[in-house]
C-alpha cells in the first residue's frame, strides 16, 4: 500500500516574520516589494491570514495591496504592515525544515521553498501515518515556531490537494476508499494542472467543480482540452502516479525586475537585461553548476499581459556571453513590430536559464 504526505507551510515567508518579530503578531502582514506609499510597483510575495481577509494574497500587485490596506484602515480596521522580506533566511529555515522532515521520512522530494512530498508507506496504516504526521507538525511547531498544513493519500495528487484542504494547521487524511468522494465537491481549480485559463474554459460550460467534470468521457475530455484531458480524466478520479524525485535539484536560475516606470528605451532596458544576465551567471555557478541549454526571456507589457520565448541551444554551453546574446536575441522582438506591433511599454523583464548541467 503506496502512503504519500504533503507538507505545505502556512503563509510562508509572512509567518517568518511574524515570529522575528513578535510585535508584527496579530496584525495584517504583507511580504513583497516597497508599496511606496500605493505607487510601488512590484508584487505581493505572500499576505499572512489577518491581511487575506482584506482581499490581499500572492501575486497581486503592490499598489493593490495598499489600496486594500487604507481601504480596510478607514472602515477602522488595524492597517496592513508592508515588510520587504529577507529571502536568505526563508531558505535557511525550508532547508532546516525540509532536513526534520527527513528524519520522520525515508524518501522526500522538495516541491518548492515550502512543501514537500514525502513517503509514508513504511507506516503501513493510514492512522500510523497520521500519528507520524502529527508529531511532525508538532516538532515543527515547537522547535521552528512555525506551523504546517499536511495532506496524506495514496499518491502526490491527493496528498497535495489534501494538505490544502485545512489551512492553517490543517491535517487532512483521504484514503484511497475515500478519495473519489473528497474530491467531487472541490473547485476543479484545486486539481494541479488547471490553472486560471482552463477554469474560465470549463466555467463557460458551466463546470464548476469537480462533480461536473466526471460526467464527460475520456475522449469527451480530450476533445475539450487536448491530450491533457486523458490526463485530466485519471486525476478526477484521484488516479496519479507520479514517483516522488528525491533528488532536489534547481530546474532553473532565474531573475527580474520590475522597473520603476513602463518603458520602450533601450538605452535603459539593455543594461538591465546585461544585469540580470551578470546575476543569473554569478547564481548558477553558486549553485554549482556549468553550463545551460535553455534560455528563457519574460516580458510583462503595462497591460499586465505577460509572455515568454525560450530557446534551447543544440548543446549546452558554459559562456556567459552566449546567455547575454541570447537574452538579447530574445527580448528584441518585443521592442519592435514583431511581437509589440502597437509598441506597449514594458514593465518587467525576466532572464532565465533553464537544462543546468555540471
Ligand atoms: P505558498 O505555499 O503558495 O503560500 P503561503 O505558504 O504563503 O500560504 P499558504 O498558507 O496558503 O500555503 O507559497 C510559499 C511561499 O512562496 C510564500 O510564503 C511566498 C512565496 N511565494 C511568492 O513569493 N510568490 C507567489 O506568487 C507565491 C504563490 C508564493
Ligand atoms: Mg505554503
Amino acid at each position: 500500500m503506496r502512503i504519500i504526505g504533503h507538507l505545505d507551510m502556512d503563509a510562508f515567508f509572512a509567518a517568518v516574520e511574524e515570529r522575528d518579530h513578535p510585535e508584527l503578531a496579530g496584525r495584517p502582514v504583507v511580504v513583497g516589494a516597497d508599496p511606496a506609499g500605493g505607487k510601488g510597483r512590484g508584487v505581493v510575495a505572500t499576505a499572512n491570514y489577518p491581511a487575506r481577509v482584506y482581499g490581499i494574497h500572492s501575486a497581486l500587485p503592490i499598489s493593490r495591496a495598499w489600496k486594500l490596506s487604507e481601504a480596510a484602515r478607514r472602515r477602522g480596521r488595524p492597517a496592513a504592515v508592508f515588510v520587504r522580506g529577507n529571502y536568505r533566511r526563508y531558505a535557511e529555515i525550508s532547508a532546516r525544515i525540509m532536513a526534520r522532515l527527513r528524519e520522520y521520512a525515508p524518501v522526500v522530494e522538495a516541491g518548492g521553498i515550502d512543501e514537500a512530498y514525502f513517503d509514508l508507506s513504511f507506516a503501513g496504516s493510514y492512522a500510523g501515518a497520521a500519528e507520524i504526521c502529527r508529531r511532525l507538525k508538532e516538532e515543527i511547531k515547537t522547535r521552528e515556531g512555525l506551523t504546517a498544513s499536511v495532506g496524506i493519500g495514496p499518491n502526490k495528487l491527493l496528498a497535495k490537494i489534501a494538505s490544502d484542504f485545512h489551512k492553517p494547521d490543517g491535517l487532512t487524511v483521504v484514503t484511497p476508499e475515500a478519495a473519489e468522494d473528497f474530491l467531487e465537491p472541490l473547485p476543479v481549480r484545486k486539481i494541479p494542472g488547471i490553472g486560471p485559463k482552463t477554469e474560465a474554459l470549463l466555467a463557460r460550460r458551466g463546470i464548476k467543480v469537480i462533480r461536473d467534470l466526471k460526467k464527460f468521457s475520456a475522449p469527451e475530455l480530450q476533445e475539450m482540452l487536448g491530450k491533457w484531458g486523458l490526463n485530466l480524466y485519471e486525476r478526477i478520479r484521484g488516479r496519479h502516479s507520479g514517483p516522488l524525485v528525491e533528488e532536489y535539484e534547481p530546474k532553473s536560475v532565474g531573475e527580474q525586475e520590475t522597473f520603476g516606470e513602463d518603458t520602450l528605451d533601450l538605452q535603459f532596458i539593455f543594461p538591465r537585461l546585461w544585469d540580470m544576465c551578470q546575476e543569473v551567471w554569478r547564481r548558477l555557478l553558486a549553485e554549482g553548476f556549468t553550463n545551460f541549454r535553455t534560455v528563457v526571456v519574460t516580458v510583462r507589457f503595462a497591460d499586465f499581459d505577460t509572455r515568454s520565448r525560450s530557446h534551447t541551444l543544440p548543446a549546452a554551453t558554459g559562456s556567459e556571453r552566449i546567455l547575454r546574446f541570447k537574452a538579447m536575441q530574445l527580448l528584441l522582438p518585443f521592442l519592435d513590430h514583431r511581437e509589440n506591433p502597437r509598441g506597449k511599454l514594458i514593465r518587467l523583464i525576466g532572464v532565465r536559464v533553464e537544462k543546468l548541467g555540471k
